[in-house]
Order: C-alpha cells, then structure tokens, then sequence
C-alpha cells in the first residue's frame, strides 16, 4: 500500500494528541506508513533544506525550520490576515500587505524543496489547509507526479468575497494542480463550484491569466468530525469526572450553558453573551438558575483584529455581569485558558446546554464532541449556527442566526425548558449523525478517494 504524507503548517507535538484530527491522522499513518511534514516552530536567520526526521511517541515527523520574515508574511501575513478573514466573509477584518504573498509562496516552495528528496514515487502528499494552497504547484514544479489532495478546514468563500483576494489567480490555479480537493461542507463546494463555472478572465487578478481549468481536479464535500464514541468514554473517566463534579458543586441548582472556541472573530462570541443578554433580560425566571461557562483561550493574538475581539468580549462580558451579577450570584464565567479534553469531556457532560454560534465556520468540532460526550439518559442540547459546517448534518440541533441575538435568546429558552423526552430523541439523531461523519470516517472516505487518482505529468496533465 502506498505511504501517506500528510503535510501541514505545524506538526503534532509531543505528549497526547490535542485534537481528534491528530489522533486519526496517526492512526492513518501508523497503519499506511508514512510521515507528517511541516515547520518545527523554529525561525532561524537561514533555514537549512533538509527537513530533519524524528519519532515522536510513534509518530514519524519531519520538520523544517522557517525565516523569520518569511514566516510572519506567510502565517500571521497571508494566510491569517487575508485569506482566513476573507474565507469567512470578514473583509472588513483583513489587512492587506502586497508583499506577504511572496513570503506566502516562498514558504510553499521551501516546504516543496525540503519534501522532493524524501519522496518515493508511490507516495500520496495529502496536504493540509489555506496556509499550504500553492503546494502542488510548487511539487509539480520540480516534476513531482504524485497524487496530491488538498483538505481546506475552513469555508470556502463566495465568488464576491474571492476576488477580494490578492492573487485570487494564482490561488484557484494552484488548487486546480490537486487531483483532490475536499471541503468541510456542501455549502463549500456549491461556492466552488460557482466560481469555477462563471469565472471569466478578466475576473481574475494578476493577468495575463487566463480561466482555469478544473476539468482534472475532483472537488467533493468530506465534512470532518471527530471521534464521538471516544468522547462518550472519556466523558465518563475519572480526569473527566473530577472536572464535573467540581463544577456541579460550583453549579449547585444552576443549569450549565456552555461554549469551548478559539479566541476567534469567527466564532461568533460577543454576539453570543448578548444572546444571553437577553435570555435574562427577557426571562427573569432563569435568573440564579442558569450559568455561561464561556471557555476562550487567546488565539493569534499578535493580530490586531484578534486584540480587539478580545477586547469586545471583555466588554460584553463586564456588560453583563454589572447588569445581573448579584453579591452571591455570578451570571457568567469567562475563562481564557485551554483545557485537555477530559476536562473539557466533563463539562462537555454536565452542560444542559452546548452552545456553538460561529458567524461562519468550517464543520466545527466542538459541536460534534459534545454530543459525544452526553448521558444518554439525561443528555442536553446544542444549539447551533445555521452557518458552521455541522448544521448540514445536524438537523435536530436548534439551529439559529448567531447574527440575530433574538432567535439565539429564544433558542436558548427552549434549549432549558426542552422536556426530557424531546431531549433523548433529539440527542439520538445527533449522535447517530456524528458517529457516521466520525473523523475515522472522514479520512478513509478521503483517502478511498485520492487513492485511484491517475499520475500526472508535470505540466499537471494526467497519464
Ligand atoms: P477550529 O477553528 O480550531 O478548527 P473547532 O473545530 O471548533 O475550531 O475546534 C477544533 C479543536 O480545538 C476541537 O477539538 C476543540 O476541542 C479544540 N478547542 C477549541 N476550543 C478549545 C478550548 N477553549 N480549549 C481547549 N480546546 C479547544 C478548524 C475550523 C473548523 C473545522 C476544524 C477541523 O475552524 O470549522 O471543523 O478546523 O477541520
């Protein structure tokens, strides 16, 4: 069987796997052979082009270190100032620097450079994520005919919001050098698909390009999940069932509403406390008997942008607490640390309520893994933007507008007042949905696919 290389910005560290992804990318891995390529989280004045190989806990990583100013072009420049505010439809959000796409490419070719010699020519590259688009055109540049697929964790965005992008060209050329591209959700692929259908050249940026050709590059929606049985057992450990019976003494009568992000402007957060707002603005009745537990670690913060959501939320948040807090009653808890997952599995398990209101996301993980981790005698329930990526497989969430802080109130007054009954049946459905989109799942239907590609030749035409 051929060897996997997954490629992505950072590779796994030591200790355990933060996130479901990781952990089903080494099994993939363990099983296929293989390596993980990308940067160590060094930067140095002249990075070296041999990526360095070592064993993490089984785990076969490669690693290369990066410049400084390339890195802050190609990272915190490029890929988190134009392209993810832009893929989430903020363009009022993103900065735009003209010199940062060099950085952004120079990075690509490195990453193509370090990798070429470690290639076998049955090998699948299976790359990873907005940072890494050009990719392919920089591999099959130095004649490199693997199958190469592309997964974008994040929306794709609409044709408008597209041609905002510098070099937007250039971008779509370089996916249309993947044999496979998969996207988080149908939504994604329809934007694609729009684009690739009415795009003209003098739409394009950075002529004398012409249209670009797709016909050789299979584009398809593989929305991600995460490992919901896992969660279920991990919900009910001793590490998880320490974080809940903490908490439910801290609780007492209240019922717990519970949101886990990044620090992200995506994820929707001021709008969500003012959803709550209003919850108790409107419903005296929940006063002392329900809790926001708002967990947000800081994320990219030596983005402006990332500053001032923080700086929002602190806001909001105080908004709140001047306004309803009582000597011996706290209406919310903000919290901006990062917790393991059992803990997380825990609170996961005690919330009555999950409450996942991105203004735009991809799937969304944290959706998928508090179902997972529910009793399912007693479970809760999520209430969910319309606009993640899970709303397309979770129907029997409540479902709202994040941006219409009315209908996230009420979703949240029904979500408390919802019978046990309506609980468990919802909670079924969630639960059958998130076993068959597991992240398992996700990578086998992924890689089934890449699998029988036809090589190409260099000119990025197939045998
Ligand atoms: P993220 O934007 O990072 O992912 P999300 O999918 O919600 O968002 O979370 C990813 C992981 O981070 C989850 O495993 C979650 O448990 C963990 N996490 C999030 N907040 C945390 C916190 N406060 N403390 C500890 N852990 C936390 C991007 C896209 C998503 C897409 C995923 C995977 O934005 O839409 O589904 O990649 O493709």
């Amino acid at each position: 069987m051929s060897r996997i290389i997954v490629v992505s910005n950072r590779t796994p560290g030591k200790g355990p796997a933060a996130g479901g992804l990781a952990v089903a990318l080494r099994k993939t891995l363990a099983e296929r052979e293989g390596f993980w390529f990308g940067w160590s989280g060094k930067l140095v004045e002249t990075p070296s082009i041999e990526a360095r190989f070592e064993d993490i806990d089984g785990l076969t990583v490669a690693q290369i270190d990066l410049n400084r100013e390339d890195h802050h072009a190609y990272y915190a420049g490029f890929s988190n100032s134009i392209l993810w505010p832009s893929f989430h439809l903020r363009l009022d959000l993103a900065t735009i620097e003209a010199h940062w796409y060099e950085g952004y490419r120079r990075v690509n070719s490195q990453f193509a450079r370090a990798l070429l010699p470690q290639l076998k020519p049955d090998d699948i590259i299976w790359v990873h994520d907005y940072h890494l688009i050009p990719l392919a055109t920089e591999l099959r540049n130095l004649d490199v005919r693997n199958r190469i697929g592309f997964y974008l964790h994040i929306p794709f965005p609409t044709t408008d919001a597209l041609y905002a992008i510098p070099h937007h060209g250039e971008l779509m050329r370089d996916l249309s050098r993947y044999d496979l591209v998969g996207m988080q959700a149908n939504r994604d692929v329809a934007a694609f698909t729009e684009f690739a259908e009415h795009q003209t050249p003098s739409t394009l940026s950075g002529s004398p390009l012409e249209s670009v050709d797709f016909g050789r590059t299979e584009v398809a929606a593989f929305p991600i999940g995460s490992d919901p049985d896992a969660f279920a057992k991990l919900a009910v450990s001793s590490a998880a069932n320490k974080m809940l019976k903490r908490m439910e003494r801290a609780m007492g009568e209240q019922e717990l509403i519970l949101g886990v992000d990044r620090l992200d402007y995506s994820k929707g957060l001021p709008q969500r406390v003012e959803a709550y707002e209003k919850l108790l603005a409107n419903n005296a009745r929940f006063r002392r008997l329900v809790h926001l537990l708002q967990i947000a670690p800081p994320s990219r913060d030596s983005i402006k942008e990332y500053q001032e959501t923080s700086d929002t939320l602190d806001a909001m948040c105080g908004r709140v607490m001047g306004r309803f807090a009582e000597p011996d009653w706290s209406p919310l808890t903000y919290v901006k640390r990062a917790y393991g997952q059992p803990s997380l599995a825990g609170l996961y398990r005690l919330a009555r309520v999950g409450l996942v209101t991105p203004l735009r996301d991809g799937m969304n993980l944290v959706a998928h893994e508090y179902v997972g981790s529910q009793d399912p005698e007693d479970p809760g329930v999520l209430v969910l933007s319309r606009f993640a990526g899970a709303a397309e497989i979770f129907d029997d969430a409540i479902l709202v507008n994040p941006f219409d802080t009315d209908e996230t109130a009420e979703a949240l007054r029904m979500a408390l007042d919802m019978p046990l009954d309506e609980r468990k049946q919802r909670w079924t459905t969630l639960m059958a949905a998130a076993r068959k989109h597991s992240v398992d799942n996700w990578s086998k239907n992924y890689l089934d696919r890449l699998a029988p590609a036809t090589p190409r030749d260099s000119s990025g035409t197939r045998d």
